[in-house]
């Protein structure tokens, strides 16, 4: 399927704030929303008009909008995050994408997800099992799916301390292939897909879009850029230093359809 739009949203001042383990030092501000700007940019360029949402100071973590709502099939459901701290970003992305979603669906109470544990691989989606989404939420999203046709595999992270999200270990390359980090590689959920691992030393590699005739890859990662040229992607990196010392990558700073 081809993408026509994208949701983002820039950080704010307080973006240094939001959450993360990474121990990379504080992210520069200035840096953040630079390299935000050419994603957003990058986007445009391959042909996607933009829903832009304002900076939030009060939510440090909001550029990481693809954690409040998974689009599939022309339709959007909202999540519900995990991360208390995070679960006020919803209200305004639901009030953005209500325009082109009107029969928005959410994910409620009890259940929490985010939708950095959603992999969609064509008519297949991959759920993940974490701190954030919980049994009850990836249960209220598969039902979700499946009435609009699409199966989907939980798996488990949990045990895998590297992974905040499935999608920090998991893409989907189009067709049958799978770009995964090293803790995946084996996964028996993956069993009949063709799985690529992502190079040694190069596992925040792991989490990359496909945005149509496009991989975009987080820059400084050359083995992984060289494996997906072979493969025969046209490859684009984008420097996102300062959203990798948060915990988030590519994936994270937009919803797309
Ligand atoms: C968080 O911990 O929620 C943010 N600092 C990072 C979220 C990254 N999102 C993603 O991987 N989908």
């Amino acid at each position: 399927m081809r993408f026509t739009r994208a949701l983002v949203r820039p950080p704010a001042d307080t973006f240094a704030d939001g959450i993360t383990s990474s121990n990379l030092g504080p992210p520069d501000p200035a840096l953040a929303r630079a390299q935000h700007e050419t994603y957003c940019r990058s986007l445009e360029r391959l042909g996607l008009s933009l829903v832009r949402l304002a900076p939030d100071p009060a939510f440090p973590d909001s550029p990481f909008v693809e954690d409040t709502a998974i689009v599939a099939r022309g339709d959007a459901i909202l999540a519900r995050p995990g991360a208390p701290s995070r679960a006020g970003e919803v209200a305004s992305v639901r009030e953005a994408l209500g325009r082109w979603f009107p029969t928005i669906a959410r994910i409620t109470a009890p259940g929490t997800l985010d939708g950095g544990d959603v992999c969609e691989a064509g008519a297949h989606v991959f759920i993940g099992r974490s701190e954030r989404t919980n049994a009850e939420g990836a249960a209220q999203l598969a039902t979700w799916l499946s009435a609009h046709g699409l199966g989907s595999t939980l798996i488990d992270i949990r045990d895998v301390p590297a992974l905040l999200h499935l999608k920090t270990g998991l893409s989907w390359l189009g067709g049958r292939r799978l770009l995964v980090s090293e803790d995946l590689e084996k996964h028996e959920a993956l069993a009949g897909w063709n799985v690529v691992r992502v190079p040694a030393g190069e596992a925040y590699a792991a989490n990359c879009i496909r945005v149509n005739d496009t991989m975009l890859v987080p820059e400084g990662f050359p083995a992984t850029r060289e494996l997906l040229e072979r493969l025969g992607e046209t490859v684009v990196a984008l420097d996102v230093s300062e959203y990798q010392k948060m915990d988030g990558g590519l994936s994270c700073l937009s919803v797309r359809w």
